[in-house]
C-alpha cells in the first residue's frame, strides 16, 4: 500500500506533470491534449514509482520497458521523462517542431527513455507481446508495461496481440486502457461499442481489473496485483476522463485534439499551482 507521503508525492508529480504537458502544447500552439491528459496519474505512478529504468543510462539491459500504444498521447510521456531527468525540460518547447527530439508521436530513434515508435493505432500491444517474450528468451525478469486506447481497441490487432500474449503466458507483461470513453471525433459507444471490456480480457485470458485511473493508490495496488500473477498477461482498465486536469478540455464537447493559447496556458498553470499548494498545506 501506498504511504500517504507517497501518495502526495505522486499527485505533486502528476500535477506537474501536467503543467509541463499544457505549456509544451501552447508552445507547439495545439496539440492532443484529451488523452496525454487522462493518462497522467498512471504515467507518474510507472515513472515515479514502479519501473526501473535510469535516465543516465536509457538503454540498460535489464530496465522495464513501456510502450505507449496510443503513439499519440506523446506529450505527457515526454514531460513525465523530462522531470525524470531524460533529458532537459527546455526541450518540452520544441515539442512537434522541425529537428524536435520530441515529435508529436512517439518514436524511439528520437527521444532518450522511448523504448518505442509508435502512432499507428493497434500496433503497440504487439511491440508489447514481443517485447515480454523477448525477456523471457533473454532470460530477463523486466516487466514490460503497456497504455491503449480505447478507441485503438476498435483495431482488430489488438485482439490477435491479446490472444498471442495469453496463448504464451505473458505474465511479465501489465498492460492499461485509457478507458476515457471518447475517441477522435465521438464516444467509444458511438464509433464501435465496446461492451464489457474487462470480461473480454478475462475470456481472452487474461487477469483484468477495472481501477479509477485518476487515483494513483488505485493504480499502484493494481499494477501489485498483477505483478503477483504467473502464468498469464495482466489487463488494468483505467476509468478516466478525457482532458481531466485541465479545464479547458474538460469543458470541450470533444477535447482529442485542440489548439492551446498562452492565456490558456496561463489561466490552467494558475490552477494547478494552487492545487499543489493545497496539496502541500494539506499535508503539512
Ligand atoms: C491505425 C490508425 N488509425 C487512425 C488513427 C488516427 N487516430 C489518432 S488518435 C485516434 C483516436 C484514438 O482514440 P483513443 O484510442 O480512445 O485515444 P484517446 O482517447 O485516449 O486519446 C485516431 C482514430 C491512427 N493514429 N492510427
Amino acid at each position: 500500500m501506498l504511504s500517504k507521503d507517497e501518495i502526495l508525492r505522486l499527485n505533486l508529480f502528476s500535477a506537474e506533470i501536467r503543467k509541463a504537458t499544457i505549456h509544451a502544447l501552447s508552445t507547439a500552439g495545439s496539440g492532443h491534449i484529451g488523452g496525454a491528459m487522462s493518462m497522467v496519474e498512471t504515467l507518474a505512478v510507472l515513472y515515479g514509482k514502479v519501473m526501473n529504468v535510469d535516465p543516465q543510462n536509457p538503454h540498460r539491459k535489464d530496465r522495464d520497458r513501456f510502450v505507449l500504444s496510443k503513439g499519440h498521447s506523446g506529450p505527457s510521456l515526454y514531460a513525465a521523462l523530462a522531470l525524470r531527468g531524460f533529458f532537459p525540460l527546455k526541450e518540452l518547447e520544441t515539442l512537434n517542431q522541425g529537428d524536435t527530439i520530441l515529435p508529436s508521436h512517439a518514436d524511439r530513434n528520437k527521444t532518450p527513455g522511448v523504448d518505442f515508435s509508435t502512432g499507428s493505432l493497434g500496433q503497440g500491444i504487439s511491440m508489447a507481446a514481443g517485447s515480454a517474450l523477448g525477456a523471457r528468451y533473454m532470460g530477463n525478469s523486466y516487466y514490460t508495461y503497456c497504455i491503449l486506447g480505447d478507441g485503438e481497441c476498435d483495431e482488430g490487432q489488438v485482439w490477435e496481440a491479446a490472444l498471442f500474449c495469453a496463448q504464451h503466458k505473458l505474465d511479465h507483461l501489465i498492460a492499461f486502457v485509457d478507458y476515457n470513453q471518447q475517441q477522435l471525433d465521438g464516444s467509444v459507444e458511438e464509433v464501435c461499442h465496446l461492451g464489457d471490456l474487462r470480461l473480454k480480457f478475462e475470456q481472452f485470458g487474461w487477469y483484468a481489473q477495472e481501477v479509477d485511473g485518476h487515483e494513483v493508490s488505485q493504480i499502484y495496488e493494481g499494477i501489485r496485483k498483477a505483478q503477483g500473477q504467473t502464468g498469464r498477461p495482466s489487463m488494468i482498465i483505467l476509468r478516466t476522463q478525457k482532458g481531466w486536469g485541465c479545464e479547458y478540455a474538460l469543458a470541450q464537447p470533444i477535447c482529442h485534439h485542440l489548439p492551446i493559447s498562452k492565456e490558456i496556458e496561463q489561466q490552467e498553470i494558475e490552477r494547478l499551482d494552487r492545487e499543489i499548494e493545497e496539496m502541500k498545506r494539506g499535508m503539512a
